[in-house]
């Protein structure tokens, strides 16, 4: 299947890319005039409705355009931090701009949980339906900034399924099935191949 990733994120599109060129399908990241679109985003209300809206003004615009015969993919993805009531969350990539990883470090005192996890919701629709599914990576945040890999927070995650390095770290590529991203394209794809869609 021919899928157009509607996002401003690099980083997204060679994760998505390498993991489901494994299942057979291309991703290309969506363009209009060389640039990805830039949409609304309703935050406050969290991934789930943002990856909604997403998707409601990816299908307008290639309406608009007229590009058919195409699968759209959206995603909305970020960081929770258990020491905080589901924050950053949808806001990760604000507060990531605004206060840096060093700053994200220094709110977490010595007593607070460490804990964190990634989520992820991705969405694909051919126009009729829209297929959906979340995925969720548990780890904890390291104690200062390692690694320059991946990108956002990955220099002070430590995924649990991993060796104790954060995802910075992870020079060969985060892809290997354990990230949010991965576990929600892979419940994509499930959906995608079930007979009864
Ligand atoms: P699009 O909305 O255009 O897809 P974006 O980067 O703004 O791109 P989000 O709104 O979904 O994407 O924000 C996700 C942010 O959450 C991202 O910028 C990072 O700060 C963080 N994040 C999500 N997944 C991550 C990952 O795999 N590694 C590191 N940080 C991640």
């Amino acid at each position: 299947m021919r899928i157009l990733f509607v996002t401003s994120n690099k980083g997204k599109v060679s994760e998505a890319r390498k993991l489901l060129a494994d299942l057979g399908h291309t991703v290309e990241q969506l363009l209009v005039g060389g640039l990805a679109p830039k949409f609304n985003e309703p935050k406050e209300l969290g991934i789930e409705a943002v990856a909604n809206s997403k998707m409601v003004q990816a299908l307008n615009l290639l309406e608009q355009e007229g590009i058919e015969g195409v699968a759209v993919m959206v995603e909305d993805s970020g960081v929770f931090l258990d020491a905080f009531d589901e924050w950053p969350g949808a806001e990760s990539a604000e507060v990531e701009d605004k206060i840096g990883l060093e700053g994200i470090l220094s709110l977490l005192k010595e007593d607070m949980s460490r804990g964190a996890e990634y989520r992820a919701v991705a969405k694909i629709s051919d126009g009729f339906s829209t297929w959906s599914a979340e995925g969720v990576c548990r780890g904890k945040i390291a104690d200062s900034v390692r690694g320059s890999g991946g990108f956002g927070y990955d220099p002070i995650f430590i995924p649990d399924e991993g060796d104790g390095r954060t995802f910075g770290e992870w020079e060969e590529g985060k892809f290997t099935g354990i990230t949010h991203r991965a576990k929600a394209m892979n419940g994509l794809a499930e959906l995608l191949e079930s007979p009864s869609r």
